[in-house]
């Protein structure tokens, strides 16, 4: 649907999941994704620069709510505002008069007829039993098109093609169906004049007294259709509007954010020819399946199962307040494994990224593992307390994980310098405000 716009957006989205810090050059890089996006879906640039200035500085400025990572955050503020563009709240096509009129307006080819076909067959589905008016007069073989969708379904219809007045045509039909539940009348497209449109309207209005003018717009015309649909709403309150041809239409966002812009109620949608193509429409519902939103959410699970956020959590804690033990150092290999290298994790941290940095960049891959080797040779007492570990027991653990002394030496100073370095860091961290500390560490955790 939308052309690219859902692949791209979705393309966006997981872009966004598997990069492995989400910071201001990330968040600007992810913008811009949309931006592209919807520019080439024709959304207005005055919007889409409004919606990314608001994605940028919400994701920048507010502070992801407990439980929240920022990542989900991200998320949840580009979804919101991409809802926001598109008007928020659905509006819905209520039955609430017996006969409830509609009035089916719109340019010539907008997709009316073939919609017709598609609330009737979705009031039906709803236990409404329709009637269909044709008072396209002009259209050669409009009362054929209507007869042969109408009785598909067994929706009664009034038209008469020898009748050439299209008024006429409406006053009967809405004799003939006076007692039904709902009538809807179709009508002669228009050329492109917005005037054209309200003045016909104006005209039906009199004999039918609609309860709801629906017009009909074709997606593929872009951000146009706002200006088709600001000239409905002025005109009538009892205005809403369906967008169609949404399948594959590159345009189709440019149609629904100009309209919406509006603030004219789009009612539903239409995704393709066919009479159950055809769909209410939901905000929210509608970006969640333009986000991938699905998808995205069993991303972030599967990222997050990787990490157990309490043992993080009280790893950085013990890090920062001096407490750290063996146990933490295995911990935070642990986490390292999932999460890429020390020195990213570090340089997160303002001023202190590059003094530890250095010691960490020494550690390669295999050097963490052989520590991990020797650390599971270690009692959990030695773990917990590691000021116990001396020559008998370097002795020990050395034979217990095939190493040489001088490597169970090694493992022991470095950490004791980490530890050092981190209580350094805890100091400095108190000064930095404890809520931007934990923040910091929040947001490494939840890479
Ligand atoms: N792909 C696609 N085609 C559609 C959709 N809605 C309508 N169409 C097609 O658009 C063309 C015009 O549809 P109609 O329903 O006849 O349009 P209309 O507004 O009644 O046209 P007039 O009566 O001449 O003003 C037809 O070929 C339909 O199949 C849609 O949602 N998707
Ligand atoms: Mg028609």
């Amino acid at each position: 649907m939308l052309g690219n716009l859902g692949e791209n957006l979705t393309n966006t989205m997981k872009k966004l999941v598997g990069m492995s810090v989400i910071d201001k050059k990330t968040i600007k890089e992810v913008v811009k994704d949309i931006q592209r996006a919807l520019i080439q879906s024709d959304v207005n640039i005055k919007l889409v620069l409004d919606l990314s200035k608001k994605i940028e500085s919400r994701a920048l400025e507010e502070e992801p709510p407990k439980g929240i990572t920022p990542r989900e955050h991200v998320i949840t503020i580009i979804y919101e505002e991409m809802v926001n563009l598109l008007g928020s709240e659905a509006a819905t096509l209520e039955i609430n008069e017996r006969p409830y009129k509609i009035l089916f307006l719109g340019l010539q080819g907008s997709g009316k007829t073939t919609t017709i076909g598609k609330l009737c067959r979705y009031l039906q589905k709803k236990g409404f039993n329709p009637a269909v008016v044709c008072t396209d007069t002009w259209r050669p073989a409009a009362y054929e098109q209507l007869r042969q969708l109408t009785e598909e379904m067994d929706v009664p219809l009034y038209g008469d093609p020898n009748n050439k007045d299209a008024l006429d045509l409406a006053k009967k039909g809405l004799q003939e169906f006076k007692n039904r539940k709902v009538i809807i009348f179709d009508t002669a497209g228009r050329h492109k004049e917005e005037a054209d449109l309200i003045a016909e309207m104006d005209e039906l209005d009199n004999i039918i007294n609609p309860n709801e003018a629906i017009l009909v717009i074709d997606g593929t015309i872009g951000q146009q259709a706002g200006e088709q649909a600001k000239a409905f709403s002025q005109a009538t309150d009892i205005g809403s509007i369906i967008i169609t041809k949404l399948d594959g239409s590159a345009k189709g966002g440019g149609a629904m954010s100009a309209v919406a812009e509006t603030g004219a109620p789009i009612k539903f949608i239409g995704t393709g020819e066919r009479v159950d193509d055809f769909e209410i429409f939901d905000p929210e519902r509608f970006i969640s399946r333009l986000l991938g939103m699905g998808d995205i959410k069993s991303l972030i699970e599967k990222a997050e199962e990787n990490i157990d956020e309490d043992i993080a959590e009280k790893t950085m804690n013990n890090m920062l307040t001096g407490k750290f033990t063996l146990m933490d150092m295995k911990n935070q290999f642990e986490m390292m494994n999932s999460m890429g290298p020390m020195q990213q994790v570090l340089n997160m941290i303002p001023g202190m990224g590059n003094k530890i940095s250095k010691e960490a960049s020494k550690m390669t891959e295999d050097k963490i593992d052989s520590y991990k080797i020797m650390m599971s040779s270690m009692t959990e007492e030695e773990m917990l307390n590691p000021k116990i570990i001396k020559q008998s027991r370097i002795q020990r653990i050395a034979r217990g994980s095939g190493v040489d002394e001088s490597d169970v030496k090694e493992l022991l100073k470095y950490y004791n310098n980490t530890k050092k370095t981190m209580k350094g860091l805890g100091k400095r961290s108190g000064r930095l405000g404890g809520g931007a500390m934990n923040r910091m560490m929040g947001q490494f955790m939840n890479r």
